[in-house]
């Protein structure tokens, strides 16, 4: 799947540009008005910005593996790149530090490397255990090596959990919960859109969308807007029977997308009420937990703390793109054992979301030297979803 954007001064002009540039082809997922330029607010411009997508055609395809071998590419220049920031690094750490008695140098230095990427005390320590424990002191000197061990460490501390239609068993409700404004209502349109439109690894299901609401805000608007135009049916919800009977009325579709409305999790009334709606759902479905990477560890362990009673299954981790750091985050989540379904980093639907994948996550580690073709073999490559790199 191909994606656009275009901007005009109006709405016609945006239209023409659009047909003109991406053809008969092209298809809207979203138009906003908005005001550019100017000077403390005046001489301001109208604009108009159209975003969509193209419906593929087969001919395609050879552009596509075409720009699918670039972009692969440009990450492998990426990986040269930061290995060399990651050696400066070491060689500027190196000069004026002293070697002390009972620490060698190498843990000393993956210690703050760990803390730099803001992992937590007690994932730290056993790692550092770890490292003394399985290597001679004259390994220890190898620094690279102590890195790279470190790394595939912490990938083993990473727990996945099968994105849609990859589990044994397909579990047909999908159900987002999680404190508000960390991406449930966008990262529910996100996969809306990848599972209801398809794309060229994956074909269109019959998708449905449900809206929990108890608090009656009418927040329906925002999801209603997206299932509109991608034409997939949508429903409101304030009930633990209005759920019952619409899972019920909708038995045809593949996929039930569940997107939930909250305020504070501190109102543990309200969340009590919503877990007693969502039950509503029967045991065919899976519950998966939003949780911002920008969010620090103390917060986090709080949000888990205070989801705990719904019992879900996975964690989606929101915002990467918003932080250099995913220490936290691995962190709280491997001392708690939960697993990860996706991962979110960015607000463009339905680009911006991929399956979770261990090699994602890693190549998020800042400072470390990795060497990423081994961590692929052992543990995956990355998983795209959203097409991004196969369009
Ligand atoms: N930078 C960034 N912003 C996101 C991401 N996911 C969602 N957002 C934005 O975060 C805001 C709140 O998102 P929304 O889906 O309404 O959150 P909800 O309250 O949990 O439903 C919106 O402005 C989204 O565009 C993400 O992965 N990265
Ligand atoms: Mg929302």
């Amino acid at each position: 799947m191909q994606y656009f954007t275009v901007q005009a001064p109006t709405s016609q002009l945006a239209l023409e540009k659009m047909k003109r540039d991406y053809g008969d082809q092209a298809m809207i997922l979203t138009k906003k008005n908005f005001r550019q330029g100017g000077v403390f607010g005046i001489f301001t411009r109208a604009r108009v910005e159209i975003t969509g997508y193209i419906s593929q055609s087969p001919g395609r395809k050879r552009a596509v593996e075409q720009e699918k071998k670039r972009i692969l590419e440009n990450s492998r220049k990426e990986q040269v790149f930061q290995q060399l920031l990651g050696e400066i690094r070491y060689l500027r750490q190196d000069m004026g530090r002293r070697e002390t008695a009972d620490q060698p140098q190498s843990i000393a230095r993956v210690e703050e490397l760990l803390k730099d990427n803001d992992f937590s005390e007690d994932f730290i320590a056993p790692l550092l255990k770890r490292l003394r424990s399985t290597f001679s002191l004259e390994d220890l000197e190898d620094q690279l090596l102590i890195e790279n061990s470190l790394v595939e460490w912490i990938g083993e501390k990473i727990r996945l959990y099968p994105p849609l239609f990859e589990a044994e068993e397909h579990k047909r409700i999908f159900i987002i919960i999680g404190p508000t404004g960390v991406g449930k209502t966008t990262t529910i349109a996100k996969l809306a859109a990848i599972y209801g439109l398809g794309n060229q690894k994956l074909k269109p299901k019959k998708v449905h969308i449900v809206t929990v609401d108890n608090y009656r805000i009418a927040a329906r608007d925002q999801i209603a807007t997206y299932a509109e135009i991608m034409r997939l049916p949508v429903s409101m919800v304030e009930s633990f029977e209005d759920f019952k009977k619409t899972i019920a009325l909708n038995e045809d579709a593949d996929l039930i997308l569940v997107d939930t409305i909250g305020r504070s999790p501190r109102d543990l009334a309200k969340l009590a009420e919503m877990k007693d709606i969502i039950a509503g759902a029967g045991s065919k479905c899976e519950t998966h937990l939003a949780v911002s990477a920008t969010t620090k560890s103390s917060d986090v362990e709080e949000i888990l703390r205070q989801f705990e009673p719904f019992g879900y299954n996975s964690v989606i981790i929101t915002k990467l793109d918003e932080t250099s750091r995913v220490g936290n985050i691995i962190s709280v989540l491997a001392v708690r054992n939960k697993a990860i379904s996706y991962l979110s980093d960015g607000q463009k639907v339905p680009q911006d979301l991929e399956a979770a994948s261990v090699l994602r996550l890693l190549l998020g580690l800042e400072g470390f030297r990795i060497n990423r073709d081994k961590l692929e073999m052992r543990f995956g490559e990355m998983k795209e979803i959203s097409g991004r790199y196969w369009s």
